[in-house]
């Protein structure tokens, strides 16, 4: 089938899927949009971790180890910056520090997060549009029992640790959607709408959180797809289990499923993942969601389009178009 596929996308996970996507669906037909609740101002650099993630990845400039920064790097900026006593908690190697301050610079001339992030992607190489989900700032805050915490403090110089009470996303009632997303998803003959396998409580929330996101994926007529970050009641990768955990709800893919229940037409959940609620297995499909190789980008983002294309989501689709918002 053809039509638009908008994907909505964190960091490692996201950006993982989102490689498999771009290799099935042409170009002007995928739509990638990032989390910006990650974003933080650091040394005088304005940076995106999840933008850069996706940018990295999809140029196959990537550290597929380090699952963010770039391949190939030397770390002589935080060797001298260490000397003058700078901050080295959060590690800018000296090739990735080129986009940060290509990005700030432009940022700073007045231009929109989704401009730069469009001429430097282009510049790249990479051919699907990446979007910030909007262009005003939105920040992950976190209320932790060290107190609240900034998203990359929690994240990177705290490694997690802290344990989460409260997570919010400051500025997120007072953002725009980017109009494009916006577009994409009124469009009748959308294809598909990817959540990505990103942390659901960071990654993708921030994104439904901008006012207008989430009652328009509601609305839409495409099937929604989301493919659960969590197998075996563990995260592939980073703190979503020990979030969940915090919070209060016992670590799943029924877990994440509950997250946007009110949204999903298709779940993809690992072969053998347990499921315990009828919406949630009634929309379930198995898939192999560990994606070690490109080839398994590839795998699960056809198992997602399939998925997506089937009968049985389009008709969930319908009845989730049908029900009062
Ligand atoms: N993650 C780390 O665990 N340690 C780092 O020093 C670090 C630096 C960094 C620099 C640029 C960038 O784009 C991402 C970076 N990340 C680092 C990853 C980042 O914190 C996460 O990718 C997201 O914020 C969570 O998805």
């Amino acid at each position: 089938m053809t039509g638009k596929v908008v994907a909505l996308s964190g960091g490692v996970g996201g950006a993982k899927l989102a490689l498999g996507l771009a290799r099935l669906v042409a170009p002007e037909d995928l739509l990638i949009v990032a989390n910006t609740g990650d974003d933080f101002e650091h040394l005088g650099l304005s940076i995106s971790p999840d933008i850069d993630t996706l940018t990295y990845v999809l140029s196959g400039l990537d550290d597929t180890g380090r699952g963010w920064g770039r391949r190939d790097e030397s770390w002589n900026f935080m060797a001298s910056l260490k000397e003058v006593g700078g901050e080295t908690w959060f590690l800018l190697g000296d090739r990735d520090l080129a986009l940060h301050v290509e990005r700030t610079r432009r940022l700073r001339q007045g231009e929109s997060l989704a401009a730069v992030t469009d001429a430097i992607t282009r510049q790249l190489g990479i051919g699907p549009a990446v979007i910030p989900m909007s262009d005003d700032p939105v920040r992950t805050k976190l209320r932790t029992d060290q107190g609240w915490l900034d998203f990359q403090h929690y994240f990177v110089r705290l490694h997690c640790e802290p344990r989460v009470e409260e997570i919010v996303f400051e500025g997120a009632a007072d953002a725009a959607p980017h109009p494009a997303l916006m577009e994409a998803l009124a469009e009748p003959n959308l294809r598909a709408i990817v959540i990505c396998p990103s942390n659901p409580l960071i990654s993708i929330e921030p994104i439904l959180a901008v006012p207008g996101i989430r009652a328009a994926i509601a609305r839409a007529a495409a099937p929604v797809v989301a493919v659960s970050p969590i197998v075996a009641g563990q995260a592939l990768k980073g703190p979503t289990a020990k979030m969940l955990a915090e919070l209060g709800t016992k670590p799943s893919a029924e877990a994440v499923f509950q997250r946007y229940a009110d949204l999903l037409d298709a779940y993809l959940v690992e072969d053998g993942e347990e499921l315990s609620s009828a919406e949630s297995r009634a929309r379930a499909l198995p898939a192999a969601t560990i994606m070690r190789s490109l080839d398994d980008r590839v795998a699960l983002a056809r198992r997602v389009l399939d998925a997506a294309d089937s009968g049985t989501a389009r008709d969930f689709a319908s009845l989730r178009r049908a029900r009062p918002a």
